[in-house]
């Protein structure tokens, strides 16, 4: 299997992270993409590349041009303002609020962000924009003909919607792979997200859309981040209506519970008939995962690998979430080897 890597993740590294109140060391830190490394090496995947220059058309047209701006442009004019820390938002566009962008820095942040935990700092879009290049060149490996391949983003990009941060996600990867499959040639595209919390941001971008099928697997959102998405009732809008299928499931969840949404999801993806499949590949389901509450075991990741396999489609594995550092590299690989070995 090609992987897509970048060294330039690490540019994007913040001090801390808002939990419970503290500032703690990020669960979404460079040594997680470290961890992943070390374990394909071990097993002999060792068939990595760098991306290419980022293509920003398909981005365009998933993402909103003043956000991108914003992106780029938010450190040097936090730092202009005088302001030392890393850029976090403080007031923000809450219920009943004009959603009306205002000039000063400290404003903009809360206008762009969805999600209080994730900081920036000065490294931030180079990384962001460095993994959605890494996304976005796996997908022209898939395009031009490859079965599969492994994109090993970082960030991870599936809480970013159309206009909004957040989640750790800057940049939504999988969105920007499964345009660039469309840009590409492709007539339809599945995205399947199987990290643990539901992937709003890509939600979004596409809930009026018939062309790409959201399927998400993930911590029901009366108990889990993002809170705020992610019910059953949200099924698409306007021509997109039935093509935003979610399964949220209860606290403890296992495989049995787990591996029957999955092969529900499965069949709707068959039936959908896609040209390619993008999955947005979290292990934070797995059962230590210390943010999260699914009880996935190590070889229930190589068993849901082989499952994703049966559906004989291009596929495009694009890096989330997962944050038991430890297990991470075990758990990754062994979706792909699942993947190729059944
Ligand atoms: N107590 C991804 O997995 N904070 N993002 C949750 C839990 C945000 C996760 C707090 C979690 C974001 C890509
Ligand atoms: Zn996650």
């Amino acid at each position: 299997m090609k992987i897509v890597y970048s060294e330039d993740h690490r540019l994007h590294f913040p001090q801390g992270e808002l939990y419970g109140g503290e500032f703690v060391t990020p669960f979404e830190r460079p040594s997680r993409i470290e961890y992943i490394l070390r374990e394909l090496k071990h097993r002999r995947m060792s068939d990595l590349m760098p991306p290419a220059k980022l293509d920003m058309k398909p981005v365009r047209k998933v993402h909103d041009r003043e956000f991108l701006e914003f992106l780029e442009t938010a450190w040097s004019e936090w730092t202009a303002a005088g302001y030392r820390g890393e850029v976090i938002p403080t007031g923000v566009a809450a219920r009943g609020m004009r959603q009306k962008k205002p000039r000063f820095i400290d404003g903009k942040v809360g206008y762009y962000c969805h999600s209080m935990e994730t900081c920036m700092t000065a490294g931030t879009w180079e990384a962001a924009s460095a993994s959605a290049a890494v996304a976005q060149t796996a997908q022209k490996l898939v395009s031009s003909g490859g079965r599969c391949a492994f994109a090993l983003c970082r960030p991870p990009g599936h809480h970013a919607h159309h206009d909004m941060y957040g989640g750790y996600c800057f940049l939504n990867n999988a969105a920007i792979a499964a345009q660039g499959f469309l840009d590409s040639g492709a007539g339809r595209v599945a995205i399947l997200d199987v990290d643990f919390h539901h992937g709003n941001g890509t939600q979004d971008i596409f809930y009026g859309r018939d062309d790409v099928l959201f399927c998400s697997l993930h911590g029901q959102p009366e108990d889990a981040y993002p809170y705020f998405l992610g019910y059953r009732d949200e099924r698409g809008t306007g021509k997109g209506e039935g093509c935003n299928i979610n399964y949220p499931m209860p606290p403890g969840a296992r495989y049995d519970v787990w591996g029957k949404a999955l092969l529900d999801a499965l069949g709707k993806i068959r039936r959908y008939k896609p040209d390619a499949l993008v999955v947005s590949l979290g292990v934070d389901t797995f059962k230590d995962d210390p943010i999260s509450f699914f009880k996935l075991t190590s070889d229930d990741f190589r068993t849901y690998g082989g499952a994703i396999a049966k559906s004989k489609l291009p596929t495009l594995f694009v890096m989330e979430g997962g944050y038991a550092v430890e297990a991470i590299g075990i758990n990754t690989v062994n979706v792909l080897d699942g993947f190729l070995n059944g």
